[in-house]
């Protein structure tokens, strides 16, 4: 059989912030190939799936990928060689069989992750599809109906960087902004991109440091979390483009990894905020800012008070779950019953295989869920998210600022798919 799989193949590569990580490239008996390379993330939810790392001190910090780069060699490749990748859902059953644990403990996350993403690459590939073609077929296939591609993601763009991501005193982890979703691609991405530097030359304006942090924004150090939101909005202003009409502001707040047992603790309030002042807190931000996107607000736990900000703010901004739901079909579903959330992060690491994924991705659609397709913030130069987010017709997607190789990586990719189906109209 031409489409079976012939041989899997690992190896160890750095990631952009100079982390190890995997990259797996899978052969098929007719030569078509695939290779795929695993993100990571800094700010990771305990709901994730298990990345494994060597721990060997000796070695990169402990951060090496070896033990997950013999998984694939020595377990993984010799039970699926002979397998027809063709079959997505049977390959990534059989290697969550042969890890067996609820969180991919035993074989990694990375490590499964890699094989099943280097399948669909190569299947597309020996179908002479394109990426984004293919998974909307497997998308299609999982929705026992065919989702049309219609429409390009609308990015949105994370121009300053703080929290665990940033050098600076920012507790807030991203602040966005987005272009209207009625823009073409490339009409966006050139809005981000020219507000970007507007942010620029205000910060050089007023001699604050302008180096970018993990995802290409810039991390000044400010007075407060919302002086970052006025520069972005003084930064809008000199530029051609209008708040609430042509762009819109977005908060990744993340908010699990600034609560404490004492509260939510952020330098704008000398002590904690208990969860109902907190509440009241983002509240008189989306008063003043007129937020569209505001994800994680609260900690992963805090289940009540999700729902009680997905109750008041639901008509007016996005609230989207990411270390809340981990891309986890369990977490989803609670979460839909209990109307904690309006939207999902989908990162693919965050569960560990496409077929999974996709198997998220089908009960957010069926729910009315907003999806908003997501880089980490530890990324390689591989683009294949961004074919993931068409393929699935991902209402947005977050792949970090207009600059730097491995964001812009993503955004050029989706330049590519924008033409390659302007040709097909
Ligand atoms: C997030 C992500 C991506 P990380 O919190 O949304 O921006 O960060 O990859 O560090 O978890
Ligand atoms: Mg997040």
């Amino acid at each position: 059989m031409n489409s079976a799989i012939y041989a899997i193949v690992a190896r160890e590569i750095l990631d952009s912030r100079g982390n190890p990580t995997i990259e797996t490239t899978v052969v098929l008996n007719s030569g078509y190939r695939g290779t795929a390379a695993v993100p990571a993330g800094a700010s990771r939810g305990k709901y994730e799936a298990v990345e494994l790392r060597d721990n060997d001190e000796k070695r990169y910090n402990g951060m090496g990928v070896l033990k997950a780069i013999s998984n694939v060699m020595n377990i993984i490749g010799p039970k699926l060689r002979g397998r027809d990748a063709l079959k997505q859902q049977e390959i990534d059953t059989l290697m969550l069989k042969l890890d067996g644990t609820e969180n991919k403990s035993k074989l990694g996350a990375n490590a499964i992750l890699s094989v099943s993403i280097a399948t669909a690459i190569a299947a597309a590939n020996y179908q002479r599809m394109p990426l984004y073609r293919y998974i909307n077929a497997v998308f299609s296939s999982f929705m026992q109906s065919p989702i049309p591609i219609q429409r390009m993601p609308t990015p949105t763009f994370n121009l300053i960087n703080g929290g665990m991501h940033g050098a600076g005193n920012l507790d807030f982890q991203e602040f966005h902004v987005l272009p209207a979703s009625n823009k073409p691609f490339s009409l966006a991405l050139r809005i981000g991109d020219e507000i970007y530097y507007a942010v620029k030359r205000m910060l050089e304006d007023r001699n604050a440091a302008h180096s970018v942090g993990d995802e290409g924004g810039f991390t000044p150090n400010l007075y407060t979390n919302t002086d970052a939101l006025d520069i972005l909005i003084d930064a809008i202003r000199r530029t051609p483009y209008r708040l609430t009409v042509d762009v819109f502001l977005g908060l990744d707040i993340a908010a699990s990894h600034f609560k404490t047992s004492r509260g939510y603790e952020i330098k704008d309030r000398s002590g904690p905020f208990s969860s109902k002042e907190f509440i009241e807190f983002l509240k008189d931000i989306h008063e003043k800012y007129r937020l569209l996107l505001l994800e994680d607000p609260f900690d992963e736990d805090d289940w009540q008070s999700w729902k009680e900000i997905t109750n008041l703010l639901k008509d007016e901004v996005f609230i989207i779950g990411d270390d809340l739901l981990a891309t986890n079909p369990n977490r989803l579903q609670k979460a839909i019953e209990e109307q904690a959330c309006s939207a999902i992060l989908l990162k693919p690491n965050q569960i560990g295989s496409l077929t999974e994924f996709l198997q998220v991705v089908a009960i957010a659609k069926k729910h009315g869920i907003t999806c908003i397709t997501s880089h980490r913030s530890g990324e390689t130069n591989d683009s294949y998210i961004a074919d993931i987010a068409v393929g699935i017709q991902s209402e947005y997607v977050k792949f970090g600022a207009p600059a730097r190789g491995e964001r812009v990586a993503k955004y050029n990719r989706l330049l590519l798919i924008e033409q390659d189906m302007l040709r097909k109209q």
